[in-house]
């Protein structure tokens, strides 16, 4: 631990500077900087090191009169504006918050999620002046030892910006000082922040390095990890396609639960199955219930798979998307082309639209309304999931997935899974399955996350063919239960030893996927 703070809204200002003094000492025999939040009278009385001051309090600059040039002086910065002002009253270093909502302070209009964290870091080191380019930063809010890493990890991920600037450390409440153990805590968190090898970090990239998809392994093996695990998909989807989502859990293998109420999340997240977090009939009572359960399966490393459902529709879902992105982390954000670009913009990733072909009417090479070619599809997905650190699906007749570093294109499925109610949706929940048996089965996060995922549509895309194919099908209304029926059948097959299904698959691997340019960082 590099710095304390004395946070105290309540005490009386006697009791709040024999606190301090006896604080002060400790920190003092540790040679570690003791500053107090809001009170620059305390500050004051105790002479310790600093003060940490928010957007409500004494400004910057009326501080620095107060307590001279020696002492150290934080502000609390939610927006670039208040960081401009910030750097150009004298601070020494920002708190940018908040990153993820917390009990701690309740104040959700200032979350801003990794992207607002981003925003602030590229205002300050893409600055004219040095003191913004020199200036340190830590983020606040909702970091605890199960999300720090990942966090470090986004906002370190690979920027084609320059100059890039990134945070240099973590302010943290409940985790250590709720925590049972706030020593071991600290230990815990300290060793986190710096561990060589995270989960997600290097040691993953070397495996997905070494590894493609290869169908008789990867799928054979993760159907059957499904059929043994009987894992549970959590559904918190729109009301429309509740009952088939849990009939086709049900198919592949797993188990549904379709709750919607986040107070029960976290135990939910405990039975080690997967969420899917989908914005069909979003309002804002069930976002503040899917922010809970992205929270609680964050905490432990279960997957969770974002369905934007009509984002960018109207601006409630673009708000809702916004929302949810800055709730957590998705292993899968799926969507549509329009979705997609939504999530783009909500990541912070502007489409420059004169260099690709949207502008000039060029068609995509499949079927249907596509707006972009295979190509500029495959450069938007990688670009994306590269940023978000996360795997990023595309659907459409030909389906593009990438985890940043693979990306594959699928041509399996067939129309009428466009004309039913819910096979995007249903998707999810198959996803969501295949992921969490995954996990089940390496016992980590991460590894061979990819392959889950291709599994997964494999499975679900080859058993629409199989469906519409029959001659009991007659089209999309008595297509839905010869879906569920050849989902099911695919599992049964695989597990009894019969393997020829998959030579249906139309998988491939896109190599050297160059970079188009035409989305560009905010
Ligand atoms: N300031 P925890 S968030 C004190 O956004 C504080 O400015 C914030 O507590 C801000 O680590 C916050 O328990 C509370 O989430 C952080």
């Amino acid at each position: 631990m590099t710095i304390v703070q004395y946070r105290d809204k309540t005490s009386d200002t006697g009791a709040l500077i024999s606190t301090a003094k006896a604080l002060h000492k400790v920190c003092q025999k540790h040679n570690v900087p003791l500053l107090i939040n809001d009170r620059v009278d305390v500050a004051l009385a105790v002479d310790c090191e600093g003060v940490h001051v928010g957007q409500d309090d004494m400004s910057a600059s009326a501080a620095r009169k107060l307590l001279g040039p020696s002492k150290i002086i934080g502000v609390t910065v939610s927006s670039i504006e208040e960081a401009r002002v910030a750097v150009e009253q004298g601070a020494d270093y920002l708190g940018i918050g908040t990153l993820y909502a917390t009990d701690t302070k309740k104040n959700t209009k200032d979350i801003i999620g990794i992207n607002g964290i981003r925003r602030i870091l590229y205002y300050l080191g893409s600055g004219e002046d040095e003191a913004s380019r020199s200036m340190k930063t830590v983020c606040i809010g909702g970091i605890n030892a199960s999300n720090l890493q990942l966090i470090k990890h986004q906002l370190y991920a690979p920027s084609r910006r320059r100059p890039s600037k990134t945070i240099d450390g973590v302010a943290l409440v409940s985790a250590i000082i709720a925590s049972p153990d706030p020593k071991s805590a600290t230990k815990d968190l300290k060793q986190l922040w710096f561990a060589e090898k995270p989960p997600f970090g290097p040691y993953v990239a070397l495996l997905r390095k070494i590894q493609t998809f290869d169908p008789q392994f990867d799928q054979l093996k993760s159907i059957v990890y499904m059929n043994s695990c009987n894992i549970i998909t959590h559904n918190m989807t729109n009301t429309v396609v509740q009952n088939l989502a849990a009939s086709i859990a049900l198919a592949i293998g797993a188990s549904p639960i379709m709750s919607s109420n986040g107070a029960e999340a976290a135990d939910l997240a405990k039975l080690g199955g997967g969420l899917v977090i989908n914005m069909g009939t979003s309002t804002p009572e069930s976002l503040q219930n899917q922010r809970l359960a992205i929270r609680a399966y964050n905490a432990i490393g279960g997957p969770v798979i974002l369905d934007p459902v009509g984002a960018g529709a109207t601006s409630a879902r673009e708000e809702a998307l916004s929302f949810l992105m800055a709730s957590g982390y998705f292993a899968i954000i799926k969507g549509n082309e329009k979705e997609i670009m939504t999530v783009a913009k909500a990541s912070g990733l502007v489409l420059q639209e004169k260099s690709c072909s949207v502008q000039t009417q060029q068609r995509g090479v499949d079927s249907g309304d596509a707006l972009y070619t295979l190509e500029e599809k495959a450069y938007i997905v990688s670009r994306i999931a590269s940023r978000e650190r996360n795997i990023v699906l595309m659907t459409g007749s030909t389906d593009i997935i990438s985890d940043g570093e693979r990306t594959y294109s699928i041509a399996n499925g067939h129309h009428y899974l466009g004309l039913i109610t819910g096979s995007g949706c249903t998707l999810g929940t198959t996803l969501s399955a295949y992921l969490a048996a995954n996990r089940a089965h390496y016992h980590a996060f991460s590894v061979n996350q990819l392959n889950a995922a291709i599994a997964a549509i494999l499975h679900f895309e080859i058993a629409a063919e199989f469906a519409a194919a029959r001659d009991d099908v007659k089209g999309p209304g008595t297509f839905i239960p010869a879906f569920v029926d050849e989902l099911w059948k695919i599992r049964m097959d695989t597990v009894e030893g019969r393997h020829a299904w998959i030579e249906k698959a139309r998988l491939e691997e896109m190599k050297h996927i160059p970079d188009l340019g035409f989305l560009k960082e905010l």
